[in-house]
């Protein structure tokens, strides 16, 4: 949800190195250290594996040979690990890995890399059509980090048979380049960066396509997002559990600061309420920045900055998820700080819920993904008339200004092309009315700001409210506020 940081000088000299490696340009070639056996290093065995839950290399294996099955005999995909981005001075920001290297090998490591090829190449004398790179191990930079997952680790992980040190990756891929016409490649790290002084723009992906068409011009490199994005919409048995598991914690941490909210508190206390139940439950964070907005600042549909003291009488929008394993929830609930709804609150919110409830109940296969956000404009467009709010039906975009939903998994805005719904895509339905201060309307209305966001799976029957179990009309929300008094 966050616009990628501007690199600092270092960060770029990474990412030119990262490039480097990627792309195997013959000016940077250079014999690779001597051949790591992944299997033979049964000493990296003591590599704690805390969380059994990720799915198993069976899974991963499972997801690759469909890549596999999708590329022709003469393409190859690679992807490549998220890189490190520089906070400030010696500290980097929290690594989080890319998802497409996350969803073919589960390796959460910087510096790891995945090259597929449905024909066969032979590395060390071993044929194969799968190689995964990750960082070796180095005892003495583990003094700092803590122990890597090495070639052994990360061969069990993923179940592929061969890892190779990332020392390996540019001459691996130098020669598997020289029998494919097609290249499916990741996003470049960055787009444009600029130099600061001039301005100057230094596009990483026009540069690094420039680098590749001078070893291996016959070379067309495509978006892998193409074959994986198809995949990654429809979730697995596997998946959908993830992807509740988060959703409960979330609920759980919704639950939690609703009881502890009081008049006088701040926006960040809540937040903080909110993101200590996810650490609490395993989440290791939220899959995006927590929105808290008080009052005035319900009315900012993504606002984060969350330092507010909310005030008696007002309403408290919160839209937080937590991330587990790598897949996100995104659950919104509104409620008043008081306990109780005014009428005026009530009547928004109330028609929020009704739209919401009739969005869900689009979410069905065979229908369109836009049905749930013609259902909710329907209903809002209406009610805003019935409440005075609008005289026209057609000016309900000034007061509900986005889409009703968004497909949700590994990426909170999750991948997928809008168009007919299936059996295991799983989707927001998350209407809202904002009426800032000032608005054309009767005062009465003003600083009044409802979301409500729930995540649905589509099934073969009816649709199911994965957040379902949390709190969700105008009256159950009175009692959750009330029951922590
Ligand atoms: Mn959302």
């Amino acid at each position: 949800m966050h616009n990628q940081q501007i690199g600092t000088n270092a960060h770029r000299r990474f990412m030119r190195r990262g490039l480097a490696f990627a792309i195997g340009a013959a000016a940077f070639l250079a014999q690779g250290p001597p051949l790591l056996h992944a299997q033979a290093a049964g000493r990296y065995d003591h590599y704690d594996i805390h969380d059994p839950d990720f799915p198993s290399r069976q899974e991963y294996a499972r997801r690759r040979t469909d890549v596999l099955a999708r590329l022709d005999t003469s393409s190859a995909m690679l992807l490549l690990a998220a890189e490190v981005r520089n906070r400030s001075g010696d500290v980097d920001y929290q690594y989080r890995q890319r998802n497409s290297l996350l969803y073919l090998t589960g390796v959460t490591e910087e510096g790891a890399a995945l090259l597929l090829l449905p024909r066969p190449i032979r590395v060390d004398g071993v044929m194969t059509s799968q190689v995964l790179f990750v960082q070796p191990r180095n005892a003495s930079s583990e003094v700092w980090t803590g122990l890597l997952m090495g070639p052994a680790t990360a061969a069990k992980i993923s179940g592929i048979p061969v890892v190779l040190p990332n020392s390996r990756l540019h001459g691996v891929v130098d020669t598997a380049l020289q029998h494919i016409s097609t290249l499916y490649f990741d996003d470049w790290p960055h787009g444009a960066e600029h130099e600061p002084l001039t301005g100057a723009s230094f596009d990483l992906e026009r540069e690094g396509k420039a680098q590749l068409a001078r070893g291996h011009a016959h070379l067309r490199v495509t978006e892998a997002s193409g074959i994986l994005n198809p995949m990654r919409v429809i979730k697995s048995p596997v998946e959908i559990a993830l992807m509740q598991r988060a959703i409960d914690i979330s609920i759980e941490g919704h639950r939690a600061t609703i009881r502890s909210a009081r008049p006088g508190m701040h926006e960040y206390e809540l937040a903080a309420t909110m993101e200590y139940q996810f650490h609490r439950l395993g989440s290791e964070y939220p899959g995006y920045p927590s929105i808290v907005g008080s009052g005035p600042n319900s009315c900012i549909l993504h606002y984060e900055t969350n330092r507010r003291a909310v005030q008696d009488g007002e309403l408290v929008l919160m839209d937080c998820g937590a991330e587990y394993h790598g897949y996100t929830a995104d659950v919104t609930r509104t409620f008043p700080i008081s306990g109780t709804f005014s009428p005026e609150q009530r009547a928004i919110y109330d028609l929020v819920y009704e739209a919401q409830t009739a969005g869900i109940d689009a979410c069905r296969p065979g229908s369109d993904f836009h049905a749930a956000h013609r259902k909710a404009v329907d209903i809002i467009a209406a009610g805003l008339k019935r409440l005075g709010i609008i005289n026209d039906e057609r000016d309900y975009r000034k007061y509900f200004m986005h889409g009703t939903s968004h497909f949700l998994g590994l990426d909170v805005h999750d991948v997928g092309i809008p168009g007919e719904l299936q059996p295991g895509m799983i989707l927001t339905v998350e209407p809202g009315i904002y009426i800032p201060a000032g608005s054309d309307c009767d005062r009465k209305w003003w600083n009044i700001g409802v979301r409500i966001e729930d995540d649905i799976l589509v099934t073969r029957d009816a649709p199911v409210n994965l957040s379902g179990a949390l709190a969700r009309s105008a009256s159950d929300i009175e009692a959750l506020v009330r029951s922590g008094r």
